[in-house]
């Protein structure tokens, strides 16, 4: 065990049975001509979130955290694609429609990879998620549960979209979620900042916010 410094009141990680989650860290949400760009905001905002995660997953990596990553997005088929996803925002270019990086949130399309600097290694599990929860139509909750995985660390992007519906479905299926806040980002820096207030409010109604380094601290601890 090892505590993380966190709010609000410290996490006692358990690194046998934690992982570190990166959600839909994908070239669609951060590089332009994406579908965060066709939906109006600038992507530059989400940047600042890389290097800490790069950091973050290089220590997790090294201490034997089980490492998930997700993206989300749809089969090229789109037969997974609401209706009402595809209608929403009256988009020129949306959901499967072409764009600068193929197919917009298109499974196999270069957009809907992961970005290079935090590309998986073989054998870390990747979620495709065609909603904005990872628990939502996928088999994230087998195999964590697989893995007797009862800590998510979360990192990625949105933080009040698909970071927080991610949080409150793992809180209600019993698990603990420590959120990254460096390593989670917005394109509305208010939304950023409430999204982390309404996980930590009420005693951690919904988890923890912690730093990376606060996080990076307590696995280091753990493998002394
Ligand atoms: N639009 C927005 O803020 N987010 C998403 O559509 N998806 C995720 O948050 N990943």
């Amino acid at each position: 065990m090892a505590i993380i410094e966190a709010e609000p009141y410290a996490f006692d990680l358990d690194p046998g049975r934690a992982s570190l989650v990166i959600i839909d860290m994908q070239r669609d949400f951060l590089e332009p001509g994406g579908f965060g760009e066709a939906l109006g905001n600038d992507v530059s905002l989400l940047r600042r979130t890389i290097a800490p995660t790069r950091c973050l997953l290089e220590e997790a990596r090294a201490a034997g955290l089980t490492i998930i990553h997700t993206r989300e997005g749809h089969r090229p088929d789109l037969a997974d694609l609401p209706a009402t996803k595809k209608a929403r925002g009256r988009l020129a270019a949306g959901i499967g429609d072409p764009g600068p990086m193929g197919r917009i949130l298109v499974r196999g399309e270069p957009g809907h990879d992961i970005i290079p600097e935090l590309y998986p290694l073989p054998g870390e599990p990747v979620v495709d998620k065609p909603g904005k929860g990872a628990f939502h139509a996928t088999d994230l909750d087998a195999m964590l549960k697989n893995r007797s995985v009862a800590q998510l660390i979360v990192c990625g992007v949105t933080t009040e979209v698909c970071v927080n519906t991610t949080v409150r479905e793992a809180n209600d299926r019993g698990y603990d979620c420590v959120v990254v806040a460096d390593c989670v980002g917005s394109y509305f820096p208010e939304f950023h900042e409430m999204g982390l207030r309404m996980i930590k409010a009420q005693g951690g109604i919904f988890g923890w916010v912690a730093t990376s380094e606060a996080v990076i601290a307590a696995l280091q601890t753990a493998a002394l």
